[in-house]
């Protein structure tokens, strides 16, 4: 009997394809070419998989052109690729990767934090330039992270990992706004307070992103948020462009209505407002929040895992629409 045929649509480690091939008929991307809308649906073709990264749009147009599909297993925790209404409607299992990566997130952006209130990198490149000549007293001074407040918006899994480094490891005030509120348990292990959003942005001394991206999300953080924050503030987005209005941000890093920000994803990326780019109080990292080789090789290991218990007529490991399939 042929086995069943699936599409990895990026290039990955070479030992989840050895692992997929013993049970489908796997078509790889590894070359990592980036295609357009009609080469990948022309490339998903009689699939009934596909392994996505969180960058390919699975929509009604791609469900309509792809009859055969029946799962669609996001190696991200972050979904926003999927049209779940249209893949419920299709009948397509739409699967992500959570769990796997939050601690190596949370780990990311309190570097990312920790860089951009300590201006770990602006001082680097005046070092590398050869601008270091003599001390000053207040060179590259920045802010305090050791008992100052940690906002966070979004209080899920990597929100509470990000919580509990503060608290527990810098014994920041933890304060955080979420659609909805944490249980007692919840907030006592993360030592976090709930506040409104208005709250969150006056008192925080450093802000870290961490919501899903919908169209409710959107530029969650723009003009009118930004002013609200306190002058001395840093803005860490390790969530996804899109949440930030990176244009308003990049206004607000240059009049100094916020002091820094620390940017791990961006709108429209890989592409990043070229404003930003020649902004010295920000910090830019190419979306590698959860790139660490084990962290990375979990993720993948997951969407292989959703791929064949699926395809295989058992439950997916961690869908997102089985309960909403027509
Ligand atoms: C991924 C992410 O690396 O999991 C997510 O939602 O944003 C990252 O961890 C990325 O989406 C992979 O393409």
């Amino acid at each position: 009997m042929s086995k069943p045929r699936i599409l990895i649509a990026r290039a990955v480690f070479p030992e989840v394809i050895e692992r997929l091939s013993q049970y489908f008929e796997v078509q790889t991307n590894q070359a990592d070419e980036i295609w357009s809308k009609a080469e990948f649906i022309a490339r998903l073709q009689g699939q009934v998989g596909v392994f996505t990264t969180g960058g390919e749009r699975i929509d009604a147009e791609v469900l309509a052109a792809c009859p055969a599909l029946k799962i669609c297993a996001n190696m991200a925790v972050g979904y926003n690729n999927f049209d779940l209404n249209a893949m419920s409607k299709a009948g397509v299992l739409a699967t992500n990767a959570p769990d796997v990566l939050t601690e190596t997130t949370a780990d990311f952006g309190f570097a990312l934090l920790m860089a951009t209130a300590r201006r770990i990198t602006e001082s680097e490149h005046f070092l590398r330039a050869g601008k270091w000549t003599k001390w000053g007293v207040d060179m590259f001074a920045g802010a305090e992270i050791h008992g100052s407040t940690l906002g966070i918006l979004g209080m899920g899994r990597i929100g509470q990992g990000i919580a509990k480094r503060g608290a527990l490891g810098f014994g920041m005030n933890v304060i955080y706004h979420n659609r909805s509120r944490l249980d007692a348990g919840l907030e006592a292990e993360c030592k976090a307070k709930y506040v409104s959003k208005e709250q969150l942005l006056a008192s925080a001394d450093h802000l870290v992103l961490v919501l899903p991206y919908s169209a409710s999300s959107h530029h969650s953080i723009g003009a009118a948020e930004l002013t609200q924050m306190k002058p001395t503030a840093t803005l860490i987005n390790i969530a996804r462009g899109g949440i930030v209005d990176d244009a308003a941000l990049a206004a607000a890093l240059r009049d100094k209505c916020i002091a820094a920000a620390g940017l791990d994803v961006f709108e429209g990326e890989p592409a990043v407002h070229p404003d930003l780019l020649n902004l010295p109080n920000v910090v830019l990292t190419p979306h590698i929040a959860s790139a660490t080789l084990p962290t990375r090789l979990a993720m993948c290991n997951l969407a292989a895992d959703n791929l064949i218990a699926f395809l295989q007529g058992k439950p997916a490991l961690t869908p997102l629409n089985a309960d909403k399939l027509v």
